[in-house]
């Protein structure tokens, strides 16, 4: 999902991370890539124009916090942009009576009967009793697909042929649903090449007489600002109450997404992401932002970091790691500060890549296992930490006294110190940074 995109902004922050202090031609700079890569994308012109001079201001501008570098900072903004520009979260209206109706409409093939059995699939879970109804008489096989789609997933579709028009097996089933005690109807309507004006009317017609709670615009995610033409058309007929964006899946741009809550100031509501009847997800604005920008949950690392970490401490800790003279005294500041900032498999979770692998470990071996470090380093005096090959024999059974662990344990830290400290070197360029992040990846 947006990989083109992502890779583009990726690109653009990297070239930022080199930079100690962020000059406004810097911004500048990365300003111009990020709204060609926002237009690549496909996003319409406007969007990008604002939203470049949006994120512009505020990054010029910036107050400089303690526990950010500027780099991270622009990244920091660019996100809450996004979030500002993808909307709100935005539910279902299920209020006030049942049964909630809710009218599916779009073009044809944009994915109506697929949604329709998704969305009743989720409203099943949340403990509504939904019926579907197939009012799409113009493609022959269209009553079929819905019929299967509900027998498949046991949730009863009401049909009348395709002899019957359209409003009228919409009023029928509502009719039905009341009678039987459905909760939700879901009715899939048929769609069109493109709009024209007896769909519309049929549309309308099918409003008045069922008078929707929710009138859901389903659209093509991958047809990009003609997604966002359509929905405008739409939305000059109907009142289109939520959008369903489907294909997200298969979306390498994104310019639909980005662009249409902008433009037609319609929410969006769910997202389709395959083509199986659980991929339907509620949509998150915050969530989308993330997925965009590539970082797994990186952003609320760097909140996380910015309430926790001492920038100063942290360039002071930096420039020690470039004179390599990072000792255990530093290591066991290092273990504070990731400490403070909670269980370190919940902050390898947040970091792409590393994901996977702390999944892997069971979250009470890593923290005992920092715990037991910790009690070792505190039990060796200054000098010791300072240059830990000075460890004798006679040193490390006292360590190990003090700290409640054993020999072998202190062994296996001033090991795991020294190739620690042969990481880091190579961590001291961003190439080295990546090339290990790549080695832990596979
Ligand atoms: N990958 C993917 N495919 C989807 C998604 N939603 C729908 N599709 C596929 O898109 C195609 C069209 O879906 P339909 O649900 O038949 O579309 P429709 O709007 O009802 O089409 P008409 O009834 O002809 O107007 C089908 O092959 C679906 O499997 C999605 O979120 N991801
Ligand atoms: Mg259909």
């Amino acid at each position: 999902m947006f990989d083109t995109l992502q890779e583009k902004l990726q690109q653009t922050f990297d070239r930022l991370a080199g930079k100690g202090k962020l000059a406004e031609a810097d911004v500048d700079t990365a300003m111009r890539d990020v709204r060609l890569a926002l237009l690549e994308a496909d996003v319409n012109y406007k969007v990008v124009k604002d939203f470049v001079a949006r994120v512009r201001e505020r990054s010029v501008g910036a107050e400089v916090m303690r526990s950010l570098s500027p780099a991270q900072q622009v990244v920091k903004i660019v996100n809450e942009e996004l979030v500002a520009l993808l909307g709100e979260v935005a539910r279902l209206d299920l209020s006030g009576n049942s049964p909630h109706v809710m009218l599916l409409v779009g073009l044809q093939g944009s994915g109506k009967t697929t949604t329709a059995a998704k969305l009743a699939l989720q409203l099943r879970r949340q403990g509504q009793r939904p019926l579907m109804v197939a009012a799409d008489t113009r493609r022959p096989a269209a009553i079929t697909q819905l019929e299967v789609l509900g027998k498949q997933l046991d949730i009863p579709v009401h049909s009348e042929g395709s002899q019957v028009a359209p409003p009228v097996i919409c009023a029928n089933g509502v009719q039905k649903a009341r009678a039987s005690a459905y909760t939700a109807v879901i009715l899939d309507t048929g769609g069109r090449l493109s709009i024209d004006d007896e769909l519309m009317r049929e549309l309308e017609e099918i409003c008045k007489r069922t008078n929707p709670q929710e009138v859901l615009l389903v659209l093509d995610a991958m047809t990009g600002q003609e997604a966002v033409r359509v929905a405008e058309d739409f939305h000059k007929r109907l009142k289109v109450t939520g959008l369903i964006l489907t294909k997200l899946d298969g979306d390498a741009r994104g310019g639909a997404a980005l662009s249409i809550r902008a433009v037609t100031g319609i929410p969006i509501k769910f997202v389709g992401v395959g083509e199986k009847t659980d991929a339907l997800e509620p949509f998150y604005p915050d969530r989308m932002a993330s997925r965009i920008l590539g970082m797994g949950d990186v952003l609320t690392l760097i909140e996380k970091a910015q309430e926790n970490v001492d920038r100063e401490e942290s360039v002071k800790l930096q420039r020690k790691l470039q004179e390599n003279k990072f000792d255990l005294d530093d290591f066991l500041k290092q273990l504070q500060q990731i400490k403070k900032m909670g269980s370190i498999t919940h902050l390898m979770e947040m970091i792409p890549g590393f994901s996977q692998m702390a999944k892997e470990i069971p979250e009470e071996v890593t923290d005992s296992h920092l715990k037991r470090v910790e009690a070792i380093i505190r039990s060796m005096n200054m000098t010791e930490r300072r240059d830990p090959n000075i460890m004798n024999a006679s040193r490390k059974r006292r360590v190990a006294k003090g700290s409640g662990t054993t020999v072998p344990d202190v062994n296996e830290l001033l090991t795991e110190f020294k190739q620690m400290q042969r990481m880091m070197k190579q961590m001291r360029t961003p190439r080295g940074m990546r090339n290990l992040m790549n080695m832990f990846k596979q």
